[in-house]
């Protein structure tokens, strides 16, 4: 890979394969390595090793190997967090966020540490990462993101212990259903115990409602069954085993099921309340419910009022509610595009000030330079646009309408 200007060029066996733009990797004159030896989800490999990396200097100048870089940010009282700060009740603002641009991207750290009073882990805490192969467990990233989290006062809603994604390819493997049952009681005690103290909430059960329209007739009660090993398994129960077993590792942690999908009304949306019906009834230790309210389509596009309903549906059962992930694609339409953007988001955040069991309003990622909404399987790749921030981490319109929703309440 060679650098000329604003252009990344990339070869392979002496092979040119194209160029990319450069959104600024080598801004601050520092390069960062970075390899993942871990085999993913897809396919059954060995892994490898580095055993070896070598760099060098060309033409006199020197090289200099940097260390972690310094955590603690710069607070301003110009900030959200300085305004979620004054809002008379925890309330809490927060984003998604990487140990990548974290330890690559002074001006992201400096956004992150000093705009929110939340984060939570993108990818860090997903059993993918956190537990490679069955009993080996690797905390480096995730550990990294709490010490980040601690040197800025910030509160961490970790994410996630229990879902039918972002699995390793051992624990999807087997199918004795109480080989699986222990594999998922175990994976919690472990890493819930290892954050005991730490985080502040736990996303215990991630997306368990189906998008298949069967589940909602068929006695399934609108559970994902196949995709998911663990109702495969253990049926409903699995939600019920989760929280009493992340309960127990740190009995202090607020959980959360979490679920995209839900703003709207629906048999989705019945299917998730009659869910944590049951839970409480069966005295489940729920705490509350995460609505990602992501907005890739204009359809997802849910009228606060309706939001509001549901948020005030589980105050009654007497479960907390919070907006997890919000982003919102600005689409074709540039000037309408951020407009839109600005009003969703600034309207969901306007019922979650109002609504008092509504702890804390995040969106999935702050920028839209490392934005989940990019598309990199296409060339040239195309950055995402759903954020209050842009690629240059220039703040746009969503961000003036999300502050001025906190100077409104
Ligand atoms: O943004 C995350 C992306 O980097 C991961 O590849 C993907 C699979 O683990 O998960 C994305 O985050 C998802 C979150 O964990 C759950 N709700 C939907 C989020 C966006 O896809």
């Amino acid at each position: 890979m060679s650098s000329i200007g604003d252009t990344f060029r990339v070869k392979a066996d002496g092979r040119r394969l194209g160029t990319v733009q450069d959104p600024g990797v080598f801004a601050e004159g520092a390069v960062w390595f970075g390899l993942e030896a871990d085999a993913g989800e897809d396919e059954r490999r060995e892994g490898w090793r580095l055993t070896q990396l070598t760099a060098r200097a060309e033409s006199g100048d020197s090289l200099r190997v940097i260390k972690a870089p310094q955590l603690r940010q710069e607070q301003s009282d110009d900030s959200l967090r300085a305004r979620a700060a004054d809002v008379g009740r925890p309330f809490d603002i927060g984003a998604a966020l990487a140990e990548n641009p974290l330890l690559t991207d002074s001006r992201y750290r400096a956004l992150a540490g000093s705009q929110f009073s939340m984060l939570t882990p993108e990818n860090a805490f997903k059993p993918q990462f956190l537990h490679p192969r069955r009993g080996v467990y690797d905390f480096r990233d995730a550990d990294l993101l709490v010490r980040f989290a601690r040197a800025n006062d910030m509160k961490v809603h970790a994410h996630t212990l229990v879902w039918h994604e972002a699995l390793p390819t051992w624990m999807r493997e087997n199918d004795d259903p109480e080989e699986v049952r222990r594999t998922m009681l175990r994976h919690i005690a472990t890493v819930a115990g290892h954050f005991k103290g730490k985080v502040a909430e736990w996303d215990v059960v991630n997306e368990p409602m189906s998008d298949d329209e069967k589940s909602y007739t068929n006695g399934d009660r609108g559970l994902r069954s196949e995709q998911s090993p663990w109702f495969e398994a253990m049926g409903e129960e699995y939600i019920d085993e989760a929280f009493r077993a992340a309960h127990r590792a740190d009995p202090k942690a607020r959980l959360f099921l979490n679920e995209y999908g839900v703003e709207e009304e629906g048999e989705r949306w019945d299917a998730l309340y009659d869910l944590v019906e049951r839970l409480k009834e069966r005295g489940v230790p729920i705490d509350g419910v995460g609505f990602q309210n992501h907005e890739y389509a204009p359809g997802d596009r849910i009228d606060p009022e309706t939001f509001r309903s549901h948020v005030r549906d589980l105050a009654e059962l007497g479960i907390q509610a919070r907006v997890s992930e919000m982003d919102v694609p600005i689409g074709e339409d540039e000037e309408d595009g951020q407009q839109t953007q600005a009003d969703e988001m600034a309207g969901k955040l306007r019922v979650c000030l109002e609504e008092p069991n509504c702890t804390s309003f995040s969106t999935w990622g702050f920028t839209d330079r490392y934005g989940s909404t990019a598309d990199t399987k296409i060339y040239p790749p195309r950055t995402a646009d759903s954020l209050p921030w842009d690629a240059a981490l220039r703040p746009k319109l969503a961000y003036e309408r999300l502050l001025e929703a906190f100077d409104e309440a």
